[in-house]
């Protein structure tokens, strides 16, 4: 075998032989931990809670089917209900040689029950997480399973753990045009090759091109790629002192500086999914 496959009450492991290894936390399907020779790629705050009682801060929370402050349209809380529902493990479905697919389903059954019919659309979800050499894949399967159409947003929100975010660079995003978040919403087009840290940062890159890398620099050299598939925008997010002061579960404060949020989504807009069809998109996060 290529790897194991270890499910406890509130999580998955899994680990490659060659020394990859990743968990999956049921509640969100948060992905808490990818580890390669022994390293850990994702950023966790250590006041995350990984019981249950609120969504995870860090690793990669899942948002669907509404981001930010879009959710209250929704009636939802922001980001939406899958990062904070209890997920079924739906088991091993490797379909390559070299990699460990692990999927994970939601449906209406699992909303917590406060939830339950704020956003009553008929759907189900599987959400793949594949461990490979190097690779880190999620994917996500939307199914509208009712009669009628419906419009979902959805997002992978990546916590890559760096040395130190200000002197990372995310290259390719020139060109694209992005609502700054932390300048009230005002838009610009991305003059720079390179995207900068050097304070809070919020923005929705949209529709940048899906054959575009999204690189992560530190101090000038490529530590991660993300290759984005049926994802249109990329949001970038760091709350530097200031915000990190401001987030109860963000420890240590200065842990901002270890951390960079690069998610790939479909967030500018809505994406209209017709009665019983399917919609599928993910992100390949490569290891330099
Ligand atoms: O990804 C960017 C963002 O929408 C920021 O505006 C910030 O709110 C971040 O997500 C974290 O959101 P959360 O609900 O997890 O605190």
């Amino acid at each position: 075998a290529k790897g194991s496959v270890d499910l406890s009450s509130d999580r998955v492991r899994v680990t490659l032989k060659t020394g990859e290894s990743i968990e999956v936390l049921l509640y969100g399907a948060t992905v808490t931990s990818w580890k390669v020779d022994g390293e850990e790629k994702l950023w966790v705050s250590e006041a995350a809670k990984l019981d249950g009682t609120k969504p995870v801060r860090g690793g990669i929370p899942l948002v669907f089917p509404c981001f930010g402050p879009n959710s209250s349209a929704l009636n939802l809380p922001q980001h939406g209900f899958a990062r904070l529902s209890n997920w079924s493990f739906l088991g091993e479905n490797s379909e390559e040689p070299s990699s460990v697919q692990v999927d994970f389903g939601l449906s209406p059954s699992n909303i917590p029950d406060e939830l339950k019919g704020k956003w009553d659309q008929n759907f189900g979800l599987i959400y793949s997480v594949i461990l490979g050499q190097k690779t880190l894949q999620t994917k996500l399967v939307v199914q509208n399973e009712g009669e009628e159409k419906w419009e979902f947003q959805v997002l992978f929100h990546t916590y890559f753990k760096v040395s130190n975010a200000e002197k990372v660079s995310i290259k390719g995003l020139k060109d694209v045009t992005y609502t700054d978040k932390v300048l009230g919403g005002t838009t610009a087009s991305e003059d720079n090759e390179s995207v900068t840290i050097t304070g809070e940062t919020d923005r929705v890159y949209a529709k940048v091109p899906t054959d575009r890398e999204t690189v992560i620099e530190q101090d000038g050299k490529a530590v991660f790629s993300v290759k984005r598939k049926n994802l249109e925008d990329v949001v970038v997010w760091n709350p530097h002192a200031a915000g990190a002061e401001k987030i109860g579960d963000f420890e240590p404060k200065e842990g901002w500086k270890e951390m960079v949020c690069v998610e790939a989504g479909s967030v500018g807009e809505w994406t209209t999914i017709e009665g019983g069809s399917v919609w599928e998109g993910g992100q390949i996060i490569t290891l330099a």
